[in-house]
């Protein structure tokens, strides 16, 4: 089964991960499979929001990519479907081309009709079970968690990587109060990929991979900088010391 924009013959657009990995991509399995591996390989995952971005968003994205983030997401609480879409087009080509993930924050249409890798979904919206439904086995789905009591249920209902946090205070989102590293701890051998966030910077990231992260989700440490180059530079250069055990039993799907 291939995705939707292949299926139905509109090959002009870009086919999330065949696109990224440059390869024709047979089937779903392939698609599903190359995903994962970039997945689990991720490190770094960067978050846009474009009001909160110093530098215009697509030139964010570009420094962020060049600098090394592994994947990016467009989170935009506002912004019109329209202009979403929009930006979901231009951020997938650019993924694309660096061979990236690219997810989209909170509407599974958008991530179908930009190609993008997957879909990230928070507790409040769509169930789990729901938007697999909706975009098939090849997309990635993450799910923001805040407790062990979440990312376990998490896992069960079969997402394929988890954000856990917010670690510490952060102006980003609003709802939420910090929940600490030590969390990250019990997360160790979780058998999928765990990014921690909220609030995290370069002074607090030691704090974060001593307790045992290894992936982290960042927005505004990268973003609300005028040097995101730099920024997502010093990141990867940090996380890259890093070994990361475990965390890679993403599932195949029937
Ligand atoms: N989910 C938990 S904290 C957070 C999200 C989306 C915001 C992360 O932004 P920042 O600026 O890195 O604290
Ligand atoms: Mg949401």
């Amino acid at each position: 089964m291939l995705r939707k924009g292949l299926r139905s013959g509109r090959r002009d657009r870009p086919s999330g991960l065949s696109v990224a990995l440059h390869t024709s991509g047979t089937g779903s399995d392939s698609d599903r499979a190359k995903a994962l591996s970039l997945l689990v390989g991720a490190r770094l995952y960067v978050i846009l929001t474009s009001r909160l971005c110093k530098r215009p968003v697509l030139e964010t994205a570009r420094l962020a990519l060049e600098g090394g983030a592994d994947m990016l997401q467009l989170r935009e609480k506002e912004m019109p479907d329209r202009d979403f879409l929009g930006l979901a087009l231009e951020l997938r080509k650019l993924t694309a081309k660096m061979g990236r993930l690219f997810i989209v924050n909170d509407r599974p249409h958008i991530a179908l009709e930009s190609g993008a890798d997957g879909l990230h979904l928070g507790q409040g919206d769509m169930p789990i079970s729901v938007a697999r439904k909706l975009l098939g086995k090849d997309f990635i789905i993450g799910l923001s968690t805040h407790s062990l009591e979440q990312a376990e249920l998490a896992y069960k209902q079969g997402v394929d990587y988890i954000g856990i946090g917010p670690i510490f205070p952060t102006q980003t989102k609003e709802e939420g109060k910090p929940i600490g590293t030590e969390i990250l701890r019990c997360l160790r051998d979780f058998p999928i990929p765990c990014f921690a966030i909220g609030g995290i910077n370069p002074a607090n990231l030691v704090e974060v991979t001593k307790a045992g992260a290894g992936r982290i989700a960042v927005c505004s440490a990268v973003i609300g900088r005028e040097d995101v180059l730099d920024a997502t530079r010093q990141f990867v250069q940090s996380l890259g010391g890093i070994v990361v055990k475990g965390q890679d039993r993403v599932k195949a799907l029937p």
